[in-house]
């Protein structure tokens, strides 16, 4: 094979560039409200592994947020507020870029840049937009459709190699995948590395504690169907005890919680929060019932996220430093974004007189 073509039969990049193609990791959290225990497990709490082995960049994806409305004066508080829960949760600000995404044009350019080369049937296929666009799909905003390729846009722009997330964005990110593929073919060229997921933990999909069935989120209308990072004491033991069960106990094989989706989300959470596989978790309590089980889970939940949500307040209350965290992070990510964006102006033939 030529030299200067990669594995895949394109043309391999620039050597220079071929160690900051290593191992460089982006994510991100929208800041939309009640950051809860599964952005927690399924996110956060996996990235602070990652740090001392990955050059990491996560972000605050405010642009997502827009899909759907915010309210401007919430918007900003809540972008304060998720990057609290990065630092709280143990995020070194020195370590990594942390930054909100709208600080860096650069989104929004390739994001633009890709969605020109991206089908119309690829977009269809995601079940994410089918879900939040509702039945009222004709009504629901471009942005809203076009989220998926911000999202290929958002890891892109830095190439970064492993992205790590909850199993709910495993589609979008095998359509980052697709797109990155679809360039590089374009322009014959190995330009962006192909993004690894990283889908990591006992607690890929938290479920909601109304109903095993569907995950935990933000945009559920009852409070009572998560464990909000800021929750106190008191409201973690009440949500939990009020957590929907069913009449049987624990099993001692974990093999019988197969169709008792809410007992397997709280042994799991449980089993998360205590790093125990589900099984260790059904050892120790089969044959309990769940008042004993939920008092113990509280307890471990409130040990867990008390003192991370307490840092979050803390944080929070100080405007001033949180700020600056998301300045210097910007001017990291912006040198990173704006040399990609001029090699892929160059590779597209965008003249830049
Ligand atoms: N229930 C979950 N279990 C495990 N991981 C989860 N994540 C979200 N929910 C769970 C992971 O958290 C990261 C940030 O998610 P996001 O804010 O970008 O949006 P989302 O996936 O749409 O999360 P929500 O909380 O469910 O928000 P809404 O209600 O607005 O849709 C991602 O890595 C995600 O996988």
């Amino acid at each position: 094979m030529d030299k200067a073509l990669g594995d895949d039969g394109h043309r391999a990049v620039p050597p220079g560039e071929r160690s900051e193609l290593m191992k460089r990791i982006f994510s991100g959290v929208q800041p939309t409200g009640n950051l809860h225990l599964g952005n927690y497990l399924g996110a956060i709490r996996n990235w602070v592994q990652l740090q001392s082995d990955y050059e990491c960049i996560f972000c605050i994806v405010d642009l997502h947020a827009i899909t759907l409305p915010q309210d401007p004066d919430e918007l900003r508080r809540h972008t304060r507020e998720v990057t609290a829960a990065y630092v709280a949760a143990g995020i070194d600000p020195e370590r990594c870029i942390i930054f909100n995404q709208s600080t860096v044009a650069g989104h929004s350019q390739l994001s633009w840049l890709l969605g020109c080369l991206t089908p119309l049937g690829w977009l269809n296929r995601m079940t994410q937009f089918k879900e939040k666009a509702g039945k009222h799909r004709e009504n629901a905003g471009l942005g809203l459709y076009a989220y998926p390729v911000l999202m290929a846009a958002d890891i892109l722009l830095y190439k970064a190699t492993h992205v790590p997330v909850g199993e709910d964005q495993k589609q979008h990110l095998e359509l980052a995948r697709d797109i990155a593929g679809a360039f590089n073919r374009r322009y014959d060229l190995a330009y962006f590395p192909l993004p690894e997921p990283q889908i990591l933990g006992a607690a890929t999909r938290v479920m909601s504690l109304r109903d095993g069935t569907s995950k935990m989120s933000k945009s559920d209308p009852s409070d009572y169907s998560r464990i909000n990072m800021t929750d106190d004491a008191d409201t973690v033991a009440l949500k939990i005890r009020r957590a929907k069960t069913d009449p049987e106990p624990i099993p001692e094989d974990v093999e019988a919680l197969e169709g008792r989706p809410e007992a397997a989300n709280l042994v799991g959470i449980y089993g998360a929060l205590a790093n125990l596989s589900r099984a260790e978790v059904c050892r120790q309590y089969g044959g309990k019932g769940f008042a004993d089980f939920k008092k113990d889970l509280s307890d471990l939940a409130v040990s867990v996220m008390g003192p991370i949500g307490a840092e979050m307040q803390r944080l929070v209350s100080e405007p001033g430093y949180v700020d600056d965290i998301l300045r210097r992070g910007a001017e990291r990510a912006n040198e990173i974004a704006e040399r990609h964006i001029k090699e892929v102006h160059d590779i597209i033939g965008l003249l830049r007189p």
